[in-house]
């Protein structure tokens, strides 16, 4: 079995991918020591998924890349009533440096007054994977929800407090194991799983 580099800075997603891949060796780009900042230029969450993982592979290029596939995930907050932003700009809405807890404030602000079957949104993920000398292969999914009234839990990441998966619970309050059996990571990863043990 290869080990997987996952090409993230974003330790949610670390935690998240780690815990649905627990028979898998996952290394992070923190574990090899690679400081490298990646340009997010594409406009949708595939082009961003795959720009992430061919531009580490180039980066590398001098060490032996063959050891691992290369593992990204692109994902964000499409929220209905804001016309489907933060969308791909998700992480860098309001401030790339901005707390998610004044983020999170500000979009319960602009939601202010805005009824319960308006606060429709979904979280949207793109994982894509290169293996040695092969063409990307890119999986989704999604989960639908709502921006709740308040933020609430403490667990997860990001914009998971004010994303309720119905009128009670937010996102934030699931475990890891949780989240990832219904979240839009989980069933990229999952539909990812599949291709990786029957394609690779
Ligand atoms: P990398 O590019 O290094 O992976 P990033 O955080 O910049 O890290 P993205 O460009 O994919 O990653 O931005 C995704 C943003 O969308 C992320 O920073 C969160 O704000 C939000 N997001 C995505 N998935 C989320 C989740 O499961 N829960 C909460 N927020 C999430």
């Amino acid at each position: 079995m290869k080990s997987i580099m996952l090409v993230t800075t974003n330790q949610g997603k670390v935690r998240e991918v780690k815990k649905f891949f627990e028979d898998y060796n996952i290394i992070t780009m923190a574990d090899a020591k690679i400081d490298y900042n990646i340009e997010e230029t594409g406009t949708t969450f595939e082009e961003n998924a795959v720009i992430k993982v061919e531009s580490i592979i180039s980066y590398m290029e001098k060490k032996d890349t063959n050891q691992y596939l290369f593992m990204a995930d692109d994902s964000g907050l499409e929220i209905d009533f804001l016309n489907k932003e933060p969308g791909v700009y998700s992480s860098r809405y309001l401030g790339e440096d901005t707390p998610y807890e004044e983020k999170n404030k500000i979009i319960l602000e602009r939601m202010e007054g805005v009824l319960w079957s308006n606060r429709t949104a979904r979280f949207v993920c793109v994982i894509a994977i290169i293996a040695p000398n092969q063409k990307p292969i890119v999986t989704k999914g999604t989960i639908e929800g709502y921006i709740g009234f308040e933020a609430k839990g403490s667990n997860g990441f990001g914009y998971d407090p004010i994303f309720y998966i119905n009128e009670e619970t937010s996102l934030a309050e699931l475990s890891a194991e949780e989240k990832n059996k219904i979240s839009h990571r989980g069933k990229a990863l999952s539909a990812m799983k599949l291709k990786i043990e029957s394609e690779i």
